[in-house]
């Protein structure tokens, strides 16, 4: 009764005594009741992972206060909410960054040092939350942070994959995967929610059925498990608000059991149970390219399904008409890797609330919006129809229904133009018939947007123009951005500490366009001594990390030159190998004297290659054969080094980007959709060396040519370059290197033909021969820059002044205005 809740409320008043304090003593309190009883260690005796341990419980219950405080204001305000569905997400640590967003860093530290602890060791215990492969993934962890501190109402959706993505070994060069299974030392940053639980269903068969004298469509699945919440708080910086990122788990389900029992075999049944748990249990390494597999649509279902029944949960919480759903909801799907969440809302909608088709289909397209993050053909998700119809008969059957009526759509706009029509087609027919995703998710999304400019441009001008032509007005750009939070506050302290000085205010961590009130003082002497300064600093903090690694010792006057990402062959690592065989090729035939001319460089190559991927392999090979004959060659002694630094993920790129001098952007034109890594290093005012792709594009814009290196053949050139194939004019220099690899000169001689083999004549796809002349000129304007220090480091200053359009406060600011309709709700203090 209303009596007893009212007393029960006031007895619960009594008895808290307000909210968690931040001061250095209570929080040294609380570090050591967490030792004692959820560590279970004396509080006498604890080592820094125990002390990490404790002190992230300590941030965690803060984390929590705040994050039902929110929840209950979202609840009492009910906004318009959206939903962010993504398979992967790059979280990295946690740590620091809640720290540092509830704003307790320097008394956590003082906690700390008076308990004979030092912050910065125990935040180096934490393990990487890798739940994705790449950008996309770490895009989707930027997004969430923006998403908090910009006080939005909305949800993370994800899966919480046993295993997150492997850890890459080198064993004589060559990479080896090995397993991450990142939950052994448990996860003090994910709350388990074992009453937030879902059945989700798989296989059967699909059955029509009569009521109220209308004929239905109901699914009889043959297969039934269930998927358990984990809320993972995210903190806003500057706020209160802390939103919620939930992954969903895979567990058995306690439905259907009896049968499966009463039949006889229970060590079977118990057996069979336990393979639930496989959904959830790995990341697929692929960046993309899909395989078709059916454990990965499972996931896919798996993760749709529990989401949606979850949203659809707290809608009918307060709602009855779902007519309004699209009012209060939107969902954004980030690539076409959700996108069986439209015929899935379609099912709900028809099979269970019994709409009629046309009212539900218009429901659907309002609500759906589509993120596409490639230009690639190979990622773009395909589906063999096969595989649909066994696990999932009933989406199978509406993905039809949906097709039938966009063809009669088309048919009604275009007329009988067949070429055209199959090529828009949602199914694919030939050898094996399948579902185009991308296809669906356009045709049943209010708004498809690129990830930069120019690929939003060549996404309505080459991969989607069918579509595009259709409706233009559906065709949107959202620029990718990254968080200053991780990206400047929590790896690069110094040069945070250094523009809040300078700018005589923090308020750029949250509002970045403050940032450019450091091009007032580009050219100021002091701020370029404190600036190099700081660049030293994290120079040496990258150096010791080398020499941890590698054994390499380097020298901090050297440019450090980095290229950090996933190894694929249109990113062209190989192209950047090819570049130092011939810088060291250059140092061997200098005359001693010339020598003294030469900037040293120290050049560094990071990243993991999928595990099928060959030619990936191949370059990570090639990079360590390389490597091992110039750092033992004494001619060419502190000039030039190659470090691969292994197992590259986002706690090494933290430790790696503020330390670069130089990092590289290289793709062919036309291939990478944006790039997030160099609107990091551009922001930690590291110099790019770059091609006019994807971001970098903009960052050209914002910053001016003169302050990067660019070169390449543009994107309108690439094509005529590719049809002139062999007769294309290569360098000799360039042949000269790929000779000397063909010829052995770094050993592994066969092992290496089929890479070489890639970038010759008419093979050479991603032109790195026809690139190649421009490149070593950019090479060269480094250089010369790099040895005018007072030149440098305004260009320095300027790229970080420059950097605040890619901060992902401006691209969750666009799409909450222009995609999605929501707006701010913040909880009060
Ligand atoms: C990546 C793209 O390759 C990058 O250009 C882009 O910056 C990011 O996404 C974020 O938009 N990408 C990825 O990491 N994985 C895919 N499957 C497709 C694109």
């Amino acid at each position: 009764s209303s009596l007893d809740r009212t007393a029960k409320a006031e007895r619960m008043f009594e008895l808290m005594d307000g909210f968690l304090k931040n001061d250095p003593v209570s929080l040294q309190k609380d570090i050591l009741d967490h030792v004692e009883y959820t560590v279970a260690r004396s509080r006498f005796s604890f080592d820094d992972f125990e002390a990490y341990q404790a002190l992230s419980h300590c941030i965690r219950d803060r984390l929590i206060e705040r994050w039902h405080d929110t929840q209950i204001h979202f609840k009492r305000k009910d906004p318009k909410r959206v939903y962010f569905l993504s398979l992967e997400y790059l979280m990295g640590r946690s740590l620091s960054n809640s720290i540092i967003n509830l704003g307790i860093r320097d008394q956590c530290a003082d906690a700390l040092s008076q308990l004979g602890f030092e912050f910065e060791v125990l935040a180096e215990q934490e393990g990487d939350a890798a739940l994705g492969n790449g950008g996309l993934a770490r895009l989707s962890a930027c997004q969430m942070d923006s998403l908090a501190t910009m006080d939005f109402p909305a949800w993370g959706y994800g899966l919480r994959y046993q295993y997150g993505l492997f850890r890459q070994v080198i064993l004589d060069g060559f990479q080896h995967e090995q397993p991450d299974y990142w939950l052994n030392f448990g996860n003090p940053w994910e709350i388990e929610r074992v009453h937030v639980t879902y059945p989700v269903k798989f296989y059967g068969t699909v059955e029509e059925d009569i009521s109220n004298g209308e004929k239905y469509k109901v699914w009889i699945p043959g297969e039934m498990v269930e998927a358990v919440a984990y809320d993972n708080p995210i903190p806003g910086y500057g706020t209160r608000n802390t939103i919620t990122l939930r992954l969903w788990a895979a567990k058995p389900s306690n439905q259907h059991d009896m049968e499966a029992y009463n039949t006889g075999d229970y060590i079977d049944a118990v057996v069979t149970r336990q393979r639930a748990e496989t959904i959830s249990s790995i990341l697929y390494p692929d960046d993309r390219s899909h395989q078709g597999k059916e454990l990965r649509l499972k996931q896919q279902y798996f993760f749709v399904s529990a989401s949606l029944q979850d949203i659809i949960r707290r809608f009918k919480d307060g709602h009855k008409d779902l007519n309004q759903f699209p009012d209060k909801v939107a969902l954004q799907l980030n690539d076409t890797h959700p996108a069986l969440a439209i015929p899935e809302v379609m099912r709900i909608l028809v099979d269970e609330e019994r709409l009629g088709w046309n009212e539900a289909f218009d429901i659907t397209c309002k609500i759906f919006s589509f993120t596409t993050h490639t230009v690639l053909a190979e990622a773009l998700e395909k589906i063999p129809v096969d595989l649909l119809e066994s696990l999932l008969p009933r989406h199978l059957q509406i993905i039809y229904d949906i097709n039938s009526h966009f063809m009669e759509e088309l048919k009604r706009r275009i007329g009988l133009d067949y070429n055209r029509l199959s090529r828009m087609s949602i199914v694919e027919e030939g050898a094996v018939k399948s579902i185009r995703m991308a296809n669906l998710s356009i045709f049943c999304s209010h708004t498809v947007n690129g990830v930069s400019r120019l690929h939003s441009e060549l996404l309505q001008t080459r991969v989607f123009k069918d579509f595009y032509e259709m409706w233009p007005e559906k065709f949107q750009c959202k620029t990718n951005g990254v968080t200053q939070r991780r990206w400047i506050v929590v790896s690069n302290p110094s040069l945070c500490a250094l523009i809040s000085k300078w700018l005589g205010t923090e308020s750029w961590i949250r509002d970045i366009d403050l940032l450019m009130g450091l091009r007032e003082y580009a050219a100021d002497i002091s701020l370029h001594q404190e600036w190099q300064m700081v660049r030293k600093i994290n120079k040496m903090r990258l150096a010791e990390y080398i020499e941890a690694t590698s054994g390499l010792k380097v020298s901090l006057d050297a440019m450090f030159d980095v290229q950090i990402k996933r190894i694929h062959e249109y990113k062209r690592q190989l192209l950047n190998i090819i570049g130092i065989i011939h810088r060291y090729d250059c140092i061997k035939n200098m005359a001693k004297d010339d020598r003294k001319k030469v900037v040293p460089r120290i050049c560094i190559i990071g990243g993991k290659a999928a595990p099928g991927y060959e030619m990936a392999k191949k370059i990570i090979k090639l990079c360590h054969a390389v490597a091992e004959k110039i750092n033992n060659d004494s001619d060419i002694g502190d000039l030039l080094k190659l470090v691969f630094i292994p197992d590259y993920n986002v706690s090494v790129a933290e430790m790696i980007i503020p330390g670069a001098d130089l990092s590289q952007h290289i793709s062919t034109a036309g291939h990478e959709a944006s790039g997030t890594g160099c609107m990091k290093f551009l922001m930690n005012g590291c110099l790019l060396l770059a091609t006019a792709d994807g971001s970098t594009v903009e960052i050209i814009e914002e910053i001016g040519e003169d302050n990067m290196f660019l070169f390449g053949a543009k994107v309108h050139e690439v094509a005529t370059l590719r049809e002139k194939g062999s007769t294309i004019k290569v360098p000799l220099q360039f042949a000269r290197v790929v000779r000397m690899v063909r010829d052995g000169y770094f050993g592994f001689q066969d092992y290496f033909q089929s890479l070489c083999d890639t970038v010759e004549g008419s093979n050479d796809y991603y032109l790195l021969g026809a690139d190649f002349e421009s490149y070593l000129e950019a090479q060269a304007a480094a250089d010369k820059a790099f040895v005018d220090q007072k030149k440098w480091t305004q260009m320095s200053i300027l790229s970080t002044a420059g950097s605040g359009r890619f901060s992902s406060d401006r691209t969750i600011q666009d799409y909450a205005e222009q995609t999605w309709g929501i707006e701010p709700c913040r909880c009060p203090l």
